[in-house]
C-alpha cells in the first residue's frame, strides 16, 4: 500500500487561521460547525486498536465507503465538505492532518484550552487498510461497554471522563445518531457545564420516537434547562453519558471536574491531544513519516 506522501513543513498557522475563518455559520445547528468538526476529528481517531495497532487518525478512511458510510458516522460527511475549501487552498497539507488539526482548532476557538498538534499523518490511497466497523462507542449502552471501547484504545477510566466532556460541545440530531438535543445550555462554548449538569439536573428517561428507535435510539435522558420552563428547549445526555454518574469511579471525576474548571481544561487538552495521535508512529526526532502501517513494512 502506497500512502500519500505527508507534509511536514507547510504553513500550517495559514490553514489554522482558515479554519477558524470558516468556523462561524449562522444557519447551521447552534451557528457554528466547530462541534461537528471537533467529532470528526473524534471518530477519525477512535477507531484505534492498541492491541493490533490498526485504525487511528492516520489513512482518512472516511473518505472511502466502507468507513465514512459506516452508520455511527452519520452526518460527519458535512464536517468533511466544510473543510473542502481549505484542502482546495492547501493541497499540501493530508486529510487526516486536516481532520485533526480541524478539532483542535474549533475547541480553542469555542474557548477551549490549546491543544498540542503534530503534523505527519498520511493518508490511504485506497480502502484496503479500514479498520473493520463497530469500533466507536454506542450510545445505548452503559459504562460496562465504555471501558471496553476506551481500554481498547489505551485509555484509563479518568480519561474515558475527561474525553466525554467534549459534550459540552453541538448536539444530537435525530437524522444522524436518533438522539435528540444538546447537552449543555451553550453547545457552542466550550465549558465544565456537562458535568455540573450531569450532577445537578432531574433526569427522566424519554422514549424516543419509531424513526429513532430504527437507529438504535430507543430513549435518552431528559431534563429541563436550569432556571427554564416547558417553552425551553429540552436538555439531553445519552445513556452512556448518565453511566457517568451511575458508576463510582467515573462520577469521582465528574464531580472534580464540575467543581475544577481548570483542572478539566488541562485533563482534555492532553487527553484530546492522545486520541488525534493513536496509530501515528513518529521516528526518533518526533516526526511521523510513517504511520504505523509503513513502520511495520520498514521493520519487516
Ligand atoms: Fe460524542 N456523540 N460520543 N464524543 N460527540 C455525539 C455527538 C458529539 C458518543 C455518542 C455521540 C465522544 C464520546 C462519545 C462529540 C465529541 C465526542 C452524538 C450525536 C452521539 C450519539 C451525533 C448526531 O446525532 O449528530 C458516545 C456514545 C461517546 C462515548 O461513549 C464516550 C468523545 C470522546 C468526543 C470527543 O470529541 C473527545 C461532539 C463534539 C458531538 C457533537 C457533534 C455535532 O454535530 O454537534
Amino acid at each position: 500500500m502506497a500512502a500519500q506522501p505527508t507534509q511536514l513543513t507547510g504553513d500550517f498557522d495559514a490553514v489554522r487561521r482558515d479554519i477558524e475563518a470558516i468556523l462561524k455559520m449562522k444557519d447551521y445547528d447552534d451557528g457554528s460547525i466547530g462541534p461537528v468538526l471537533v467529532r470528526l476529528a473524534w471518530h477519525a481517531s477512535g477507531t484505534y486498536d492498541a492491541k493490533t495497532n490498526t485504525g487511528g487518525s492516520v489513512g482518512a478512511g472516511m473518505r472511502y465507503e466502507a468507513e465514512g458510510g459506516d452508520p455511527a458516522n452519520a452526518g460527519l460527511q458535512h464536517a468533511r465538505i466544510f473543510l473542502e475549501p481549505i484542502k482546495e487552498k492547501h493541497p499540501w497539507i493530508t486529510y487526516s492532518d486536516l481532520w485533526t488539526l480541524g478539532g483542535v482548532v474549533a475547541i480553542k476557538a469555542m474557548g477551549g484550552p490549546l491543544i498540542p498538534w503534530k503534523p505527519g499523518r498520511s493518508d490511504f490511497s485506497d480502502d484496503s487498510y479500514i479498520p473493520p466497523r463497530g469500533r466507536l462507542p454506542d450510545g445505548a449502552q452503559a459504562a460496562d461497554h465504555l471501558r471496553h471501547v476506551f481500554y481498547r484504545m489505551g485509555f484509563n477510566d479518568q480519561e474515558i471522563v475527561a474525553l466525554s466532556g467534549a459534550h459540552n460541545l453541538g448536539r444530537c440530531h435525530p437524522d444522524r445518531s436518533g438522539f435528540k438535543g444538546p447537552w449543555v445550555v451553550s453547545p457552542i462554548r466550550f465549558s465544565n457545564q456537562y458535568y455540573k449538569l450531569l450532577l445537578k439536573l432531574n433526569w427522566k428517561k424519554k422514549d424516543l420516537p419509531r424513526d429513532s428507535a430504527d437507529k438504535g435510539a430507543s430513549w435518552q435522558w431528559v431534563a429541563t434547562p436550569p432556571g427554564g420552563d416547558d417553552e425551553d428547549e429540552e436538555l439531553m445526555m445519552l445513556p452512556t453519558d448518565h453511566s457517568l454518574i451511575e458508576d463510582p469511579s467515573f462520577r469521582e471525576w465528574v464531580e472534580k471536574y464540575a467543581e475544577d474548571a481548570k483542572l478539566f481544561h488541562e485533563h482534555f487538552s492532553a487527553v484530546f491531544a492522545k486520541l488525534i495521535e493513536l496509530g501515528v508512529y513518529r521516528d526518533e526526532d518526533g516526526i511521523a513519516r510513517f504511520h504505523h502501517l509503513e513502520k511495520a513494512a520498514k521493520d519487516a
